[in-house]
């Protein structure tokens, strides 16, 4: 598909840094950079860069790929300069006035998809890639960007073609090939709904790996809550004193738990009160646990669990740890302490995090991928049609009637990889991109 114009933006983060790459991306992409850097070659080799000064004066390299080559599969020029603002927006600028435009978020990589360089879970891999903080994080978006699970839906798609065609073919030829048999159609069709399954059944770990691990921090004043958050953190973050209900409202934090991205929400030490503000901190407390992935119920190891906590414990609807703290003071119950530790001596923190990743449970597989909200949602729909189709089966009707439940599904796969995806969903995908991807 051919774009008529030549789009430009930094790709690379805020000024000022050592370096900035501008990319320009476009036909008139060779003929923009002529205007910017002098010494652009008439005939620019492809993955050869070219040293020299650019029209604002500095100095640097500049890459060059013809169409076919680049990131975005059009004709391309990086530039790399000196990432000081006044570098990058005069040059920005020398490119506008050469008769580019700025790149609207995303438009690169949604170029690179329309030019077929990408399919769009590729894309979306990109885009994970950018926003990966932590190791788990970065290997699925490696994973996904690699075509690990495009290639899987294009298979099962390619599945469905395949029943689609055998339908058809006994329809449209039915004394040659004979009725469709629709025992081993059924059996078929089972065969890439457990596929599918398969596939829908990463969602929840594609979540928490995506958007992080939601854990609330409850107990009774004074069990150490705040103090465990600080010890994670590795940072004074919450008050801690030995006043109970020092904690009033809560307190939220991004932390890399081995590897797993995690939310910990520090929250108001439970207890019955009469102080207003410390009432809504309780309320809020209990309303954060209901929300969260998973909830560590704190109490003192030295005194052990109480029926109060017990009873505070089992309230949640969320899975809930019994996490004993201060255990530098002794453990009561030892045998019933799955997770002991002390926020002050750090003891036992290291089994916390990696029973944390245990939680999560990200296989050690390489190709391991999981998943996203939007293509559970598509694999949903070609689920359900796959279900309509074996329905269809079991009723007296023209075999032809399951084709239309066939296409469904069909074209539900191909939204996930973008083959049959609207206009307007390519749009709202690269829509959350960043400026420069
Ligand atoms: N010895 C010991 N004291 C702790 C530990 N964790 C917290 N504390 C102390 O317990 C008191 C209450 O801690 P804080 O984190 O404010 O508890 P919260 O009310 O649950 O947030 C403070 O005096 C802390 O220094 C621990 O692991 N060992
Ligand atoms: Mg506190």
């Amino acid at each position: 598909m051919p774009f008529f114009d030549t789009i430009v933006a930094p790709i690379t983060g805020t000024e000022p840094a050592a370096v900035a790459i501008v990319r320009v991306s476009g036909p008139d992409a060779f003929e923009v950079a002529r205007c910017a850097f002098a010494a652009f070659p008439s005939h620019p080799e492809p993955n050869r860069f070219h040293y020299g000064t650019f029209a604002n004066g500095d100095d640097g390299i500049v890459l060059a790929f013809d169409a076919g080559h680049g990131y975005t599969g059009e004709r391309a020029v990086e530039f790399c300069l000196h990432g000081s603002r006044a570098s990058v927006r005069t040059l920005l600028a020398r490119c506008l006035e050469a008769g580019a435009r700025l790149a609207r978020p995303g438009e690169f990589s949604q170029r690179a998809f329309l030019n077929g360089r990408l399919d769009l879970t590729q894309a979306e891999g990109v885009q994970d890639t950018v926003n990966a903080a932590t190791d788990v994080q970065l290997r699925l978006a490696n994973a996904v960007r690699s075509g690990v699970l495009g290639k899987e839906v294009a298979a099962l798609r390619e599945s469905v073609a395949h029943l689609m065609a055998t339908v058809e073919a006994s329809v449209d030829f039915s004394e040659e090939v004979g009725e469709v048999d629709r025992e081993t159609l059924g059996v078929d069709l089972r065969n890439v709904s457990a596929r599918i399954d398969r596939l829908l059944a990463t969602a929840g770990v594609g979540r928490i790996v995506r958007a992080g691990l939601r854990i609330a921090i409850v107990g009774r004043p004074n069990a150490g809550k705040s103090s465990l958050l600080n010890t994670l953190l590795d940072a004074d973050r919450a008050i801690v004193t030995d006043i109970p209900g020092t904690t009033r409202d809560y307190v939220e934090e991004r932390v890399d738990l081995g590897g797993v991205p995690c939310t910990l929400v520090d929250t108001a030490g439970l207890r019955a009160t009469h102080d207003p503000i410390e009432y809504q901190g309780v309320e809020r407390a209990k309303a954060i646990a209901d929300d969260a992935d998973l909830v560590w119920y704190l109490y003192d190891a030295s005194v052990g669990l109480t029926d109060e906590d017990r009873t505070l414990a089992e309230s949640f609807v969320r899975p809930v740890w019994l996490v004993a703290n201060k255990v530098d003071l002794g453990l009561r119950d030892a045998a019933e302490t799955p997770h002991a530790v002390s926020s002050v001596t750090r003891n036992g923190i290291a089994d916390l995090v990696s029973a944390v990743a245990g939680f999560v449970a990200v296989p050690a597989d390489e190709r391991w991928v999981a998943v996203n909200a939007r293509h559970a949602k598509c694999l949903d729909e070609a689920k359900n049609a796959l279900a309509e189709a074996t329905r269809t089966l079991a009723k007296p009707v023209p075999d032809d009637m399951v084709t239309v439940s066939l296409q469904r599904a069909y074209a539900a796969l191909g939204e996930i990889t973008g083959e049959t995806a609207s206009p307007d969903l390519i749009e709202r995908v690269f829509r959350d991109f960043c400026v420069g991807k």
